[in-house]
């Protein structure tokens, strides 16, 4: 038993012991008593999601005394809290991560089975929350882990989303999309606070006067008010008692039925702005189509980072602190641009709801915000049509004028007569249609701004922020992502869990970066690598039976699962891999005693749905498939798979499962990327590109222990910007003539030529994201893996000091760098006395 826990039980507050203490009897008892009283069942009738409910709410109500605990520090130290603002949060299922973090997985999991329950089965019935797209919001929820467990006082702000991502199905080889419905059979794990809500203008006009003492004022008379509504998850850490808060707002209308609307007798019309109103958080929106002209999310962004600043003046207020030291109490992160508008938004509340002067509120606001970018990617980058901004927010389209205007004139006195840097650097774009431009506006509204891995935040200050470097360069950080081992190793992996804490102990899961290493000592130890193999066979096994379950193909354990998943994008060129699964397909047609392992390749991800190449990827990926699996001459030796709805609660299952994890964005598109992590981390090797965080993994675990082919960031630009031609690599390659050749001719579509042919063009003539360079080395470094896993025992010995070496990126760290470098925090322990 931890510390943490026994104090926990001992001194639980005056607390019934039965919603403390963690012994099997008392965890039965318990769980009895939740199926009772708060399901109002009885075990004759309960259904799983019952039992679901009841065990649930058994882990919360262990989780309440350290939760009170921790508000409860926060209320009486001096403690500087982080805000992360983030429009998207991935958590994933509560349920076993918090039955990990306190420590009561195996009790939990005897006191279920002596009930006649079995708490995989329980776990599995967990619907997760699905508030996110990919890597963003998977990064938001590792973070939110990473900040309770090294006891930093955290709050996660973001949107309460009635629908979150969509479920993706695969009908006759097309993404089909059906609405997520995540909170149709409950969410034991938020508590509505309906008393905390605020209220939100949106559209309308200004008014400017000057008040008795003579100051300028502006009053925002807004169209429309809505509301936002607080629900809060607790966040704990791994084996402490700090628990943090997940704070997501709803909106709803003011007041629903005492309209004066209603008062006059438009009954209907005010059922109407009911429904208007309750939309703002309705649906998570995708990050990787061109936001333009998406006045809802615009409106959106607004709600929630409205929310959540009015919510963190309210406890400074109390706390009986005065506007003017906001910042000395709060950082708040960025969590890219999508909630950029807070630096407006601060400003609007300093200046005209608490009276401070525009020096004293941008002392404020700068000091408080840090942004972090995510992409390079023009069509991700924020930008704002200025009409509709106006329409939206037209107080803050004032402010940010202002702001400009201010900035600008600085920039003049340093650089007299350079207009083109003027108007590089401007909050708005005037080069055509006007726009708003998020990203100018959280770099000049922080004090810190910085990438998500060593390549990118170069990047970043080279290119989409040059001029922003130029001026400030002590401004820009970098902060290499990190995944949670709580989740990506204990949780989806025990097995490997087991036996490395056989060998180093435990520490490694809480101080991976420090203690992972001590692993590399077996390296040479037969028996380990022996036992070490059977893992990952067991673990392929496991995942091969879900596949079955849900696709119905059959694949074989012995082969090599060569697996790609993340969202669907041409940067991320799935396309590539799958060129590779052709040419290894006709190598084996034409030479059926070719030397190649047998090979399984595994695709899962979404699409965008408006993402018309990306959804004909999926469609490509499949058609593949059908003809491959059904080819008796590649039987046994490869197999194609795309794995349907890739998510959290997916990915326990798949990253264990990997041999090879393919990482094969172009050169300089990739952020960061956080599935390289968590692949690595189980033990796959990795085949990938000099790209995001691929290069410091590489650097981690060792050149030779990485699969690496491609142009480099630089060879990219340099070819592009001398005029690529995918034509002159297509001719010059007969392998990849033939393979594309077969895709053109309809070999994969029942000899329709027309289906797949937008994807043809658009890489002969385009090749945006330039698959057909790097095609011959990809192949080249694929026959390398081939090689590599011909040899088991050398296979394995590169699996082992993958995972040794990983320890870098454990989310903790990078939490550590963000503490230390951006928000100036420190840990501070929580006892429960
Ligand atoms: C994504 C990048 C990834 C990165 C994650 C987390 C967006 C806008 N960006 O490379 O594409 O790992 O952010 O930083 O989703």
């Amino acid at each position: 038993m931890t510390e943490a826990r026994q104090i926990g039980g001992m001194q639980a507050a005056g607390l019934e012991d039965h919603r403390t203490g963690d012994s099997v009897e008392t965890l039965k008892r318990a769980i009895m008593d939740n199926l009772y009283y708060r399901g109002a069942r009885i075990p004759a009738i309960a259904t799983w999601n019952d039992w679901y409910l009841a065990v649930a709410y058994t882990v919360r109500d262990r989780i309440m005394n350290r939760w009170i605990k921790t508000v409860d520090v926060i209320m009486k130290k001096d403690v500087r809290v982080v805000s992360y603002l983030s429009a998207e949060f991935l958590m994933g299922p509560h349920l076993v991560n918090n039955m990990i973090n306190l420590g009561i997985y195996k009790e939990m999991k005897e006191a279920a089975a002596q009930l006649g329950l079995d708490l995989q089965a329980l776990i599995d019935q967990e619907e997760e929350p699905g508030l996110g797209n990919g890597g963003l919001g998977r990064l938001a929820a590792c973070f939110m882990d990473s900040l309770a467990t090294l006891e930093i006082k955290a709050i996660g702000y973001g949107v309460r989303y009635e629908f979150g991502i969509f479920d993706q199905e695969i009908r006759d080889g097309w993404q089909v999309e059906k609405t997520d419905k995540w909170l149709r059979l409950g969410n034991p794990w938020e508590i509505e606070r309906p008393e905390i809500a605020f209220n939100v203008n949106l559209g309308g006009h200004t008014e400017s006067s000057h008040d008795r003492e003579g100051r300028y004022r502006v009053k925002w008379i807004p169209q429309r008010v809505v509301k936002g509504v607080a629900y809060d998850t607790p966040i704990l850490g791994y084996r402490v008692n700090t628990v943090n808060l997940l704070r997501l707002w709803s909106a709803e209308a003011v007041e629903s039925f005492d309209f004066d609307a209603f008062n006059t007798g438009d009954y209907y019309g005010a059922v109407d702005e009911k429904i208007v109103s309750e939309t703002i958080s309705k649906i998570l929106y995708p990050n990787d189509e061109p936001a333009k002209g998406k006045l809802l999310r615009l409106a959106q962004q607004y709600f929630f980072v409205s929310c959540s600043l009015q919510d963190l003046i309210r406890f400074h207020l109390l706390s009986g602190n005065t506007m003017d030291t906001f910042h000395e109490w709060n950082a708040i992160q960025l969590n890219d641009t999508h909630p950029s508008i807070a630096v407006a938004e601060l400003m609007r509340l300093l200046i005209d709801e608490h009276q401070l002067d525009w020096d004293t509120a941008w002392h404020v606001t700068t000091s408080t915000f840090g942004y972090t970018n995510h992409t390079l990617l023009p069509e991700a980058l924020e930008k704002w049509p200025l009409p509709l901004f106006r329409q939206v927010l037209p107080r803050h389209l004032e402010i940010i004028y202002e702001m400009n205007q201010r900035f600008l004139e600085e920039v003049k006195q340093r650089y007299p007569g350079d207009n083109e840097r003027l108007s590089r650097l401007s909050l708005i774009d005037e080069s055509g249609e006007k726009y708003v431009r998020m990203a100018h506006l959280a770099s000049v509204g922080s004090h810190a701004v910085n990438g998500v891995a060593e390549l990118h935040s170069e990047l970043v200050k080279k290119t989409i922020l040059r001029d922003f470097y130029e001026i400030g360069p002590e401004k820009f950080h970098n902060v290499t992502n990190g995944v949670t081992p709580r989740r990506w190793m204990v949780l989806s992996n025990p097995r490997l869990t087991e036996l490395i804490t056989s060998k180093i102990g435990d520490r490694w899961i809480s101080h991976s970066a420090e203690n992972l290493r001590e692993l590399e000592s077996f390296a040479e130890d037969l028996e380990f690598l022996l036992r070490w193999q059977q893992i990952k066979r067991e673990n392929k096994q496991n995942f091969a039976a879900i596949l079955k379950e849900r696709t119905g193909a059959d694949v074989d354990p012995d082969s090599l699962f060569d697996i790609q998943v993340k969202r669907l994008h041409e940067y991320k060129r799935q396309h590539l891999n799958v060129l590779h699964v052709i040419t290894l397909y006709n190598r084996l047609k034409k030479n059926p005693n070719l030397d190649v392992p047998p090979r399984t390749v595994i695709f899962g991800g979404k699409a965008a749905p408006g993402y018309f190449m990306a959804k004909l990827i999926i469609k490509l990926i499949n058609s593949v498939a059908d003809v491959v699996n059904h080819d008796p001459d590649v039987a046994g030796r490869l197999k194609v798979a795309f794995f349907p709805d890739f998510n959290v609660k997916n990915g326990h299952h798949i990253y264990p499962a990997a041999d090879l994890s393919e990482q094969i964005s172009t050169a300089g598109k990739e952020a960061s990327g956080t599935g390289n992590m968590k692949f690595s981390m189980n033990g796959a090797l990795t085949i990938g590109t000099l790209d995001g965080a691929n290069i410091e993994i590489r650097e981690e675990v060792g050149a030779e222990n990485f699969f690496l082919f491609g142009l480099t960031a630089q060879e990219v630009f340099d070819l592009k910007s001398k005029g690529y031609n995918p034509w002159s690599y297509y001719e010059s390659n007969a392998e990849l003539r033939e393979a594309m050749e077969l895709i053109r001719s309809g070999f994969f579509s029942a000899g329709d030529s027309n289906l797949f042919k937008p994807f043809v063009d658009s890489l002969l003539y385009h090749d945006e994201y330039l698959v057909f360079a790097d095609y011959p080395s990809y192949i080249e470094s694929q026959e390398q893996v081939n090689k590599a896993y011909r040899d088991p025992e050398r296979w394995t010995r590169m699996s082992v000091l993958n995972v040794a070496r990983m320890g870098k990126f454990s989310s903790d760290r990078s939490i550590r760098e963000y503490s230390e470098k951006i928000w100036k925090v420190e840990p501070v322990p929580v006892l429960l006395k």
